[in-house]
């Protein structure tokens, strides 16, 4: 039963709920048969729901259906904990079904698909349960609100199977007036924000212990969010820009204005916009229980920045905690982020997440003008705003004063005594050796889930988003021992010079390595040529499971239904490298060999959802490498090393590559014969 899935792929068979009628809300009881009919020719099957005692959902009730839903305001996160709870502790799958069925016309819609996605997540018997796409449930988080109204009559006059795509101009937020807005696409990626709030459920800071205590998950919270912003900057050289700057003078006005032009269909609201110069303000919003004084947050960065140079932090029993070589890290993710596992709240805060907040309100700190959070305050839209950078750059400085203060790496940590990489190179069809190559690509995501409208029946959006050719590494190692030796091969990928065209130094190069690939390799005796896909990458997700595959009849890269969007952590496979530029963007490539006696974590791994281990984990495993994330680039260097050749051992090799972007647009692949399109504008 559980191996069903519970939403209904277009074109299969369409199967309703068949609710007890106390389950109705009070407003459709009398017009329940009516309902019922009106959707009766286009179901197949009916699957009936148990009658069960029903649980004490006032807690979740709190918040209004239509209201809009935070994770990062505390008040939410409480209400959203409970239904977790609620979730998880139906005994039986059928109890489960009944209760999600029973909420789901009662509690607020956010939260809901929030709290129903960590269960199905986390419970034993829908470990094979695919969670509904966020893309189709709430498409108004991804897109234009404009789509939706032209969405609507599209559908209302032109029957499924003849309807056009309703095409999003690439350019909608802003106009490069605005130079932030040359890296709009990265940020307003589909992709990109879908892996961020999936990464964010499979990590949930607010649950029960057993969800939250997840292995090295504060840990990863700083490795995860450090990578994304070592892709930003390498993003923002390739377009000219400069690094990002830290927000840490939180009395001075931003000068990043975020106008995200998306509307909530199911709040009716408009998301908030932020104009440039806008300061932080004391937040006091009663409606949300949020008292909040700027003063706060400096306090607890004031508090973690003297615990870490104490190297140790208190628990609240005034317990000292040391932060070790390689617990430490774990433990401050926790703390700066901060997760239910921080070892003391009270001392520490809760800082990342108030950021967020403080964020999200400076535009109504007081509620006077009833305007709710901006896209700073929601795990799926945050990444939209060019201030999500700059907040988590100063948060990923908190992580980096820690591991200054660890010992830098000896070359006996880093070497591979005789396993010698002598060749790299990168290969895409019909491009010279060394050259990745980038262009625009168009896809469609279906709106017809996430859109209550009749006639039902499909109906296209069509982005357009950065992607590359694919490529191949072709390595070759010489293991100079007599017998195998096994080993990790680790890729990253840097910008060769900053911002002013002058080459990095190590200390700075290290924090822009943007991890490419991570796999285990058996070494003959003798020369070894590797052979490795751009997209079997230990960062990403296939194409397909971002834009879902719209075709039926079309293979999807071997992904099962299952593993459509239960694994939707991952990196999008379209956004593995950077841009580039039209001339050429000069980038370097790191591969290493590592000993995997320092490596190996044994385990089973074979579970449906591994493909994106780097930034994700694996689900229900430990992290599959036991080395701290980002090795061997999360420390400063050993003495003597100012570059990044300085580093390297034998086991370790540079190439330099040239990223060619090619200013073309691909017509989709994902969706049928490639039809007309409507032009949105
Ligand atoms: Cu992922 Cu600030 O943590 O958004």
């Amino acid at each position: 039963r559980p191996a069903e899935p519970a939403y209904v792929p277009k074109g299969e068979k369409k199967v309703a709920f068949d609710v007890p009628p106390n389950y109705l809300p009070d407003r459709y009881r009398n017009v329940a048969v009516d309902v019922i009919n009106r959707f009766a020719d286009t179901t197949d099957s009916k699957i009936p729901i148990r009658q069960i005692t029903l649980p004490d959902l006032s807690i979740p009730l709190r918040l209004g259906r239509r209201e809009p839903f935070s994770l990062f305001i505390p008040s939410h996160r409480k209400m959203a904990a409970r239904l977790i709870e609620i979730f998880m502790g139906m005994r039986t799958y059928d109890d489960f079904l009944s209760a999600s069925v029973y909420c789901r016309d009662r509690v607020n819609t956010n939260m809901f698909i929030y709290a129903l996605s960590v269960a199905i997540l986390h419970r034993p018997d829908t470990k094979n349960l695919p969670i509904p796409p966020l893309s189709e449930v709430f498409p108004e988080k991804f897109m234009d609100g404009g789509v939706f109204s032209r969405a609507k009559e599209e559908a209302n006059l032109v029957p499924a199977g003849s309807r056009q795509p309703i095409v999003i101009p690439k350019d909608y937020t802003a106009s490069d007036l605005d130079e932030e807005h040359r890296v709009a696409y990265f940020r307003e990626d589909l992709g990109i924000n879908l892996h961020h709030w999936h990464w964010h459920l499979v990590y949930p800071f607010e649950a029960a212990r057993e969800i939250v205590n997840k292995d090295r998950r504060g840990e990863l919270f700083y490795y995860m969010h450090e990578q994304i912003m070592a892709r930003y900057n390498l993003e923002r050289l390739c377009n000219n820009l400069p690094r990002v700057k830290r927000l840490i003078n939180w009395q001075e006005p931003i000068p990043e204005g975020y106008f995200p032009k998306l509307d909530s269909l199911v709040a009716s609201r408009t998301w908030p916009s932020r104009t440039a110069g806008a300061t932080l303000k004391d937040i006091n919003r009663p409606v949300d229980q949020i008292n909040l004084d700027i003063q706060d947050l400096i306090r607890w960065r004031d508090r973690i920045f003297n615990a870490i140079h104490e190297g140790a932090v208190k628990d609240t029993n005034e317990r000292r905690i040391e932060l070790t070589e390689t617990e430490g890290i774990n433990i401050l993710g926790n703390i700066v982020e901060a997760s239910i596992l921080s070892p003391n709240r009270n001392l520490y805060g809760d800082m990342h997440n108030m950021g967020h907040v403080a964020i999200s309100f400076c535009h109504d700190p007081d509620h006077r003008y009833l305007e709710s959070f901006g896209v700073m305050g929601d795990s799926s839209t945050a990444m939209r705003d060019p201030v999500f950078y700059r907040w988590h750059a100063f948060v990923d400085d908190i992580f980096q004063e820690h591991k200054n203060t660890l010992p830098p790496y000896t070359t006996q940590q880093i070497d591979y005594q005789g396993v010698q990489i002598t060749d790299v190179q990168v290969v895409t069809p019909n491009q010279p050796t060394n050259v990745f190559s980038t262009f625009w690509q168009q896809s469609d995501v279906d709106l017809s889930r996430g859109l209550d409208f009749t006639p039902r029946g499909a109906i296209l959006s069509r982005f357009t988003h950065l992607n590359h050719a694919p490529f191949r590494y072709r390595i070759a190692v010489n293991n100079n021992q007599g017998s195998a030796r096994m080993g990790t091969v680790r890729i990253f990928m840097a910008p060769d010079k900053d911002e002013r065209g002058l080459p990095f130094t190590f200390r700075e190069q290290r924090l822009l390595m943007i991890e490419l690939d991570k796999f285990t390799v058996n070494l003959r005796p003798g020369n070894n040529t590797i052979e490795r896909r751009s997209d079997e990458s230990s960062v990403t997700i296939p194409f397909e499971r971002t834009f879902r595959n719209l075709d039926e009849n079309r293979p999807v890269g071997g992904d099962s239904l299952a593993q459509f969007n239960f694994c939707g952590c991952g990196w999008p496979q379209h956004m593995l490298i950077g841009k580039g530029s039209k001339e050429g963007f000069p980038v370097t490539l790191f591969v290493m060999v590592s000993d995997i006696n320092g490596d190996r974590i044994t385990q089973n791994t074979e579970t449906g959802c591994n493909d994106a281990a780097s930034y994700c984990g694996i689900k229900d495993r430990l992290y599959p490498d036991k080395r701290s994330m980002g090795y061997p680039f999360d420390r400063l260097p050993r003495n003597g090393v100012d570059t990044l050749q300085q580093f390297l051992t034998g086991n370790m090799r540079l190439t330099s590559c040239n990223i060619r972007f090619n200013d073309t647009t691909v017509p989709p692949r994902n969706s049928g014969a490639d039809s007309n399109s409507l032009t949105f504008s």
